[in-house]
Formats: C-alpha cells, sequence, structure tokens
C-alpha cells in the first residue's frame, strides 16, 4: 500500500515562512471544501469511516497527530508534524486521526462539497464495499 506525502515549498525569507497551495498545481485536484478541526481533546480518535468518492489532503498546519490508513488489506500509520507536508488520502481508504498534540489543527483540503451519502462509516460495510468494487493497485 503506497502512501502519498506531500512536501509543499516554504516560501521563507527572515520575517518567517508561507505555504501557498494551488488547486491542480500543489494539490492533485479542484479544492472544493476546506475544513480543519482543532481543541481536539486528549485521547479521541477521529475519523473511523471511509469515503467512496472523495480526494483529500490532511495538513497539520499546527502541532502533530497519527493518520491511520486502512485499505481493506494493509494498514499505515503516518505522523503528521510539519506545516509543509500533505498526506493524500484517497477515497476507498478507512481513516482514523489520534494522538493529536495540545493545540493541534488539522486542516484538510477536499475535492468535493460534504455529503453524508459518500461516507461508510461501519467497518464491516467498508470491508465488503472494497471487495466488491476492487481498485487497481
Ligand atoms: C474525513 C476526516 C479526515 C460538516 O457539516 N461539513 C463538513 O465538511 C464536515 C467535514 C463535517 N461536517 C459536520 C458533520 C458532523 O456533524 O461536522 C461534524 C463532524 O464531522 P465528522 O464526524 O465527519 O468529522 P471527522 O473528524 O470524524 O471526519 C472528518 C471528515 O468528515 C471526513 O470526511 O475524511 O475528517
Amino acid at each position: 500500500m503506497l502512501v502519498y506525502k506531500y512536501m509543499f515549498q516554504p516560501h521563507g525569507d527572515a520575517r518567517g515562512q508561507l505555504i501557498a497551495l494551488e488547486e491542480k498545481k500543489d494539490i492533485p485536484f479542484e479544492i472544493k471544501r476546506v475544513y480543519y478541526m482543532y481543541e481536539t481533546a486528549q485521547g479521541i480518535v477521529r475519523g473511523c469511516h471511509a469515503h467512496k468518492k472523495l480526494e483529500q489532503i490532511l495538513i497539520c498546519i499546527h502541532g502533530s497527530c497519527k493518520i491511520k490508513l486502512d485499505n481493506g488489506k494493509e494498514q499505515k500509520i503516518v505522523l503528521l508534524e510539519r506545516p509543509y507536508e500533505g498526506l493524500y488520502v484517497a477515497n476507498d481508504m478507512w481513516r482514523e486521526m489520534y494522538d493529536f498534540s495540545p493545540g493541534a489543527v488539522l486542516m484538510v483540503l477536499a475535492s468535493n462539497i460534504y455529503d453524508e451519502s459518500d461516507y461508510i462509516r461501519d467497518y464491516q460495510e467498508f470491508l465488503d464495499y472494497v471487495r466488491d468494487n476492487p481498485q487497481e493497485d
């Protein structure tokens, strides 16, 4: 299972750093939505679902957190701890976000607007879905 982490180009100078993200250039899809989570309580696990048709880039713009990715066959854990790195998460991928550091802000760029019908929130349903809709690796 391949994990794609983007390293964005910082535009740094004596004042500090700046990251600019443009759709179809730095981000491999058109950005239809941006959301972010903050003040995540200790011990909380977020996510625990998959999407049928959604691409996303997850960027921990402050602090750190871990992302567990699961394609139904393999699992990988990715640490996000730098504001210039972005984790690409495709459709058909179960994701869990956890171990948020105090004050962590996880920002997500998404290829589509919010659509509850795109979520698979039951793990067994997810396993059945990826078995019945196999993707090329
Ligand atoms: C994902 C991971 C990484 C909205 O109204 N609009 C939105 O765009 C989103 C993302 C959420 N919501 C509402 C729906 C729920 O009432 O906000 C509430 C919390 O959403 P949820 O429990 O789905 O949040 P997470 O952190 O479990 O998952 C989110 C995204 O939903 C999901 O697509 O991939 O972050």
